[in-house]
């Protein structure tokens, strides 16, 4: 590398906006650009994490709805101790019966 390369690409490095002129502008440019990266990255982080918080409620209702159930089935074991004939599961609101298979 030339002397002339050299100097070349040291001015490269400081004229950091590129307009051919190694100011204080340069210097407020590469502070704007870093606080920008900052910036875009935070927002990256928060709209990551409320993804990651509305999918983890998703799941600790599906989790609520399961326990549900099993507080149910909790309480036909009780009958079941106490002699009780069995009540089977509540039929859900919409669901069709299948059809009887053929002998
Ligand atoms: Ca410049």
């Amino acid at each position: 590398m030339t002397i002339w390369q050299k100097i070349k690409a040291f001015f490269g490095v400081l004229d950091y906006n590129k307009d051919g002129v190694v100011s204080s502008q340069d210097a407020k440019d590469a502070v704007a650009d870093a606080k920008n990266k900052v910036t875009d990255t935070v927002d990256e982080i928060k709209t990551e994490t409320k993804r990651r918080v509305k999918r983890v409620k998703e799941e600790i209702s599906d989790v609520a709805e399961a326990a549900k159930d099993v507080a149910d089935q909790a309480g036909d074991v009780v009958d079941a101790v106490k002699g009780k004939p069995r009540r089977g599961r509540p039929k859900k609101a919409g669901t069709k019966k299948a059809p009887a298979k053929k002998k």
